[in-house]
């Protein structure tokens, strides 16, 4: 592939946006090769700034579930323009929103919507803290959330793993009530609850792991943390960012049948407009402003044209046959990936939820972050170049998921296949 354009805007980008991109992980910095600009998107494709056609695996990272330019989004985006982009005040479309959401879920009685998943996460442990009157907070070594400080905590030594900072700039202060566990570990879990059960306000997690790559809940696992946080007076926040509508309409929590008090929703919620939402128990909910203590607030929090992308985003994704579809697509792209490691000779194994995946180049299983970090990530990169001289478009790095849309078809995922199949041979 031709990229002297994409490195031409790169070297301009970098000299007035840090790293060249608005978002770290655009940089492709741990895959060895520069980042592509991209023009525009139709469906499963994407094209670059060099002319180049790509078959897409990010999706904007999990929003574009229907493609990119899905007409019928953009032509709903397009009428609700035509009225103006934001007034600063309560629309109709924002009560249909938070209308459909809370249909969608059984625990969300009431939602509040905002511009980003970060927004969601920080603005729920507030309320969970809020709501409980204590300051703990439980999230999971290798989970994501969104860059507030308090989330940006890493392991520390030690069993109870308390917190430390994970990034520069996070204080001590920030970090020390947040305590990691391991994911799919209940009894680290218990361990915790002993012992500081009565000051915990929260545990965060992702239904399933979509940031140490995808790693699925193993049985009773969410069940478990449902029942340790009701019996320690704990709140349960599912950070279904990326799951919401991702894994079923009925998000994570309706797949495997648990409901938390609270769930963060973002993502496909948007329709690929910045838009995301935090929602759960209205008790819970009636803590926030302006009916409560717990403040919270946000200019453009609802905008009509975020909200009338992800309504009609939500309405399609309500026709039949959605998600076995999304199924079909990602049990075949599956098959065909391990089937190109196994005839190459090459480690690797893939966890799977419907439409997003990760092809962990080890034998695993991989079951938690400790056993993700044992993947080949230089072999990852070497692969993740490979693919994108074949016009592959993979996120760039070991750790990240692969999003399926209902815009790919059973010919681009054996395209993406054969791809595979040459570049593993070539690692
Ligand atoms: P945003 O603030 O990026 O909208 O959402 C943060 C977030 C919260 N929760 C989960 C489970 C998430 O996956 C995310 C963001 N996901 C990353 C990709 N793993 C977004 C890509 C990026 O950071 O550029």
């Amino acid at each position: 592939m031709n990229t002297k354009t994409s490195e031409a805007l790169f070297a301009r980008a970098n000299a007035v946006i840090p790293g060249g991109v608005n978002s770290p992980v655009r940089a492709c910095s741990s895959v060895g090769a520069p980042p592509v600009f991209i023009t525009h998107g139709d469906g499963c494709n994407i094209y670059s700034a060099d002319g180049d056609r790509y078959i897409d695996l990010i999706g904007s990272w999990g929003p574009l579930v229907l493609g990119h330019a899905h007409k019928d989004v953009l032509d709903a985006i397009k009428e609700t323009l035509n009225q103006g982009t934001s007034f600063g005040a309560p629309t109709s479309v924002e009560v249909e929103f938070a209308e459909v959401l809370c249909e969608a879920l059984p625990s969300v009685e009431k939602v509040r919507a905002v511009n980003s998943g970060t927004e969601a996460t920080m603005t729920a442990v507030r309320l969970a803290r809020g709501f409980t009157g204590r300051n703990k907070l439980i999230k999971i070594d290798g989970g994501y959330h969104g860059h507030a400080d308090f989330l940006l905590v890493a392991a520390g030594s030690g069993a109870a793993t308390l917190g430390i900072p994970g990034s520069a700039g996070v204080s001590e202060g920030a970090a020390q009530d947040t305590v990691l566990v391991p994911y799919n570990d209940l009894p680290a879990l218990e361990r915790v609850f002993e012992e500081i059960g009565d000051q915990v306000a929260a545990i965060i997690i992702e239904p399933v792991a979509g940031n140490m790559g995808v790693v699925p809940p193993q049985d009773g696992y969410l069940q478990g943390i449902r029942e340790l946080t009701t019996k320690h007076g704990a709140l349960f926040i599912m950070d279904e960012v990326m799951t919401s509508f991702r894994v079923a309409y009925g998000c994570a929590q309706g797949l495997y049948d648990v409901k938390p008090d609270l769930t963060c929703l973002g993502k496909i919620v948007g329709g690929g407009l910045p838009l995301a939402a935090f929602g759960g128990r209205a008790d819970i909910m009636d803590t926030l402003a302006p009916v409560g203590p717990v403040y919270q607030a946000g200019t453009l929090s609802g905008n009509p044209l975020a909200v009338t992308a992800g309504l009609k985003t939500l309405d399609l994704l309500r026709r039949p046959q959605t998600y076995e579809r999304l199924e079909e697509l990602g049990a075949r792209l599956e098959a065909g990936l391990l089937a190109a490691a196994a005839s190459a000779g090459i480690p690797a194994c893939i966890n799977r939820v419907g439409s997003m995946q990760t092809l962990f180049f080890q034998d695993g299983p991989v079951r938690n972050y400790d056993d993700a970090k044992k993947s080949d990530t230089e072999r990852f990169a070497k692969y993740f170049r490979a693919m994108r001289e074949r016009g592959i478009f993979l996120p760039p790095s070991q750790f990240e998921a692969m999003f399926l849309s209902l815009a790919h078809g059973d010919e681009e995922v054996d395209e993406i296949i054969a791809a595979a199949q040459e570049s593993m041979a070539s690692l």
